[in-house]
């Protein structure tokens, strides 16, 4: 088997993974003006604290050139899956960095791919990914997951529209959500790869059983689901039972939001994968 390497930036809310030849690519977090890489080393649950203690302007970035030429270094083949570009210009930092490895290593194969999402739903393109790898051409890669990709998504429910809204990266409608009190948005990533809000939800019962009622008018069937949470553990376990009590045989796992999507979630925000 010829050896592709499989590059996700960290919006993905994965760990780099030899056994799979995965590396994830960090984005970077300004709290004031400390500068945080949103990596492996960091502690997940002291950042999140660290996001409300800070009263400065805050902000993000996407990788830059040189992360990414890193990532691709030694290999013939890769594939670079990234964050929507409808909201962060890594996919096209990742396009660049190509061009610039394509011009020193003509005879490479560099895949860029656009999620049109975030979180979760990286996740179950990364597992297709793993899959395509072993068992298919690199050559036709990109068509088959695409095809799975049009049966993906990513619906999240989100306590604070706060960071989103001052980092210009919701429409004026969603930020008119974003003032309200207890209220949690549904939303999801639209097929631009935008945030498009669904509905409100009051308490944790109603966003749960929203959440679950719009996975069905996605048309979810019991596929595959990636339930992601910033520090709310709870909400996404009764999600997880919700699907099971109608879906037993769905298989489902709980993960936590790293930097970014902590960032951009916030506290009490859940991103839910899902195959149908
Ligand atoms: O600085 C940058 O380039 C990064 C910007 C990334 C913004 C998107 C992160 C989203 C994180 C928030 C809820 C899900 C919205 C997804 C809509 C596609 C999670």
């Amino acid at each position: 088997m010829e050896e592709i390497k499989l590059i996700v930036d960290s919006s993905s809310n994965l760990k780099s993974d030899s056994k799979s030849n995965l590396i994830v690519v960090p984005l970077t977090i300004n709290l004031g003006n400390q500068t945080f890489l949103d990596n492996d080393q960091m502690d997940y649950s002291a950042f999140l604290d660290k996001i409300y203690e800070n009263k400065e302007k805050s902000g993000t970035s996407c990788p830059n050139l040189q992360e990414w030429l890193d990532a691709l270094a030694g290999s013939k083949k890769a594939i670079i899956l990234t964050v929507t570009s409808g909201l962060s210009g890594t996919y096209s930092s990742a396009k660049q960095a190509v061009e610039i490895y394509q011009e020193e290593n003509p005879d490479s194969e560099v895949l860029v791919l656009d999620s049109k999402s975030a979180g979760p739903e990286l996740k179950l393109l990364v597992d297709k990914l793993i899959e395509l790898i072993q068992n298919t051409s690199f050559a036709s890669i990109s068509e088959s997951i695409k095809a799975y990709q049009a049966n993906t998504h990513l619906l999240f429910s989100l306590e604070s529209l706060h960071n989103l809204a001052v980092n210009g990266r919701i429409s004026s409608a969603a930020a008119r959500i974003a003032g309200m009190l207890h209220i949690r948005m549904i939303g999801e990533a639209s097929a631009e790869g935008t945030l498009e809000p669904l509905g409100k939800a009051r308490g944790s019962k109603k966003t749960v059983l929203e959440l679950f009622k719009n996975m069905e008018k996605q048309n979810y069937s019991g596929g595959k689901v990636y339930i992601d949470h910033v520090d709310n553990l709870k909400d996404a376990k009764s999600l997880k039972e919700k699907i099971t009590e109608k879906y037993p045989e769905a298989q489902i796992e709980i993960g936590i939001c790293h930097g970014l999507c902590s960032f951009y979630a916030e506290k009490g925000g859940l991103m839910v994968g899902f195959e149908n």
